[in-house]
């Protein structure tokens, strides 16, 4: 039989890592916050993001020594690939163009995933001090003042969504999660900017009129925000598995879902690199929004490789 998985007891290890990860967010400095560009000028990685991931891969081989490895930094297209293994997935740094620039929305984001289903996810932005976690099937939570000792007037442990059975409306009463992401020409880029028109305009126009939009830089968070109800939705094509795969176990736990950033995808995978995520609020209201959301794309798609 294949050995029972603990994780609760891998949910601890996570949490102690994200501890330590944020140390080395909020002390870095000088050549530490220096950028190499990635697919483009946009795209950017840091010596602490290696660092961080490194740190991260060596403690949990050290301690899963059988379990997979997916991290941002050492993904090589279409040589890693994400299977039904038990696999750590791991963004060292998402946001990290707002860790460069100092403004704090950016966190360590650890996903566990056993036959590609996110079974725990922990998210940590050092800079606000919250933690976001959850094991599957036994809730998500969120803590704040996360790196005083406990006891220290560490903030209490609050269970997410914060305020359960808020009524989830329409996309014009709805704050709402958008990205610019790394692609800036072509198909997806102009797909994302007539999407974001048509979700701003007005209704006498055509448009959804959303109350509020908002593009934070970092998908575990933004997914995070929509766990704990105070996003009540977020999409993004072009992202990876990395940047979701902890926040969608928080996301379920929380009574949110997943779907595709596609329209009719309602059981997306995880590296399927097209998300719309919403908010716990009633099964019916949640497709109701998904499919006003998904209205806004006119029949048109993103259109990309899934590695
Ligand atoms: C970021 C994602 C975000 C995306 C950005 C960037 P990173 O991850 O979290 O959703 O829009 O382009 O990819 O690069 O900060 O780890």
């Amino acid at each position: 039989m294949a050995d029972k998985i603990d994780l609760v007891a891998i949910q601890g290890t996570l949490v102690a890592i994200a501890r330590h990860a944020g140390e080395m967010m909020r002390n870095a400095t000088g050549k530490e916050l220096e950028t190499d560009e990635k697919m483009n000028a946009v795209d950017v990685v840091t010596e602490t993001d290696k660092r961080i991931e490194d740190l991260v891969n060596s403690l949990l081989s050290k301690e899963y020594p059988t379990y997979s490895f997916v991290g941002e930094e050492s993904y090589e297209k279409g040589v890693t690939k994400l299977t039904d293994a038990p696999t750590f997935i791991c963004d060292p740094i998402d946001g990290t163009q707002n860790f460069i620039h100092g403004f704090p929305l950016a966190c360590i984001s650890l996903g566990f995933t056993h036959k590609k289903k996110p079974k725990v996810g922990v998210v940590y932005n050092p800079f606000a001090d919250v933690l976001f976690s959850a094991i599957k099937g036994q809730g998500a939570f969120m803590v704040d003042n996360f790196s005083l000792a406990p006891g220290q007037g560490q903030g209490k442990v609050k269970s997410l969504p914060l305020s359960p059975g808020r009524k989830l409306g329409s996309l014009e009463t709805a704050l709402v999660g958008i990205e610019f992401g790394s692609q800036r020409e072509g198909h997806n880029f102009d797909l994302k900017l007539e999407v974001y028109k048509k979700l701003t305009a007005s209704k006498g126009t055509g448009g959804a009129m959303a109350g509020a939009v908002r593009s934070m830089g970092s998908a575990a968070l933004n997914i995070c925000y929509t766990a704990a109800g105070v996003m009540d939705i977020y999409w993004e094509g072009g992202c990876y598995a990395w940047d979701v795969a902890a926040g969608w176990c928080i996301l379920e736990e929380s009574g949110g879902r997943m779907v595709g950033g596609n329209p009719g995808k309602w059981d997306p995978a995880v590296d399927d690199r097209k998300y719309l995520a919403v908010r716990e609020g009633g099964k019916e209201e949640q497709k109701r929004i998904v499919e006003e959301f998904w209205g806004l794309m006119g029949g048109r798609s993103w259109i990309m490789s899934i590695d």
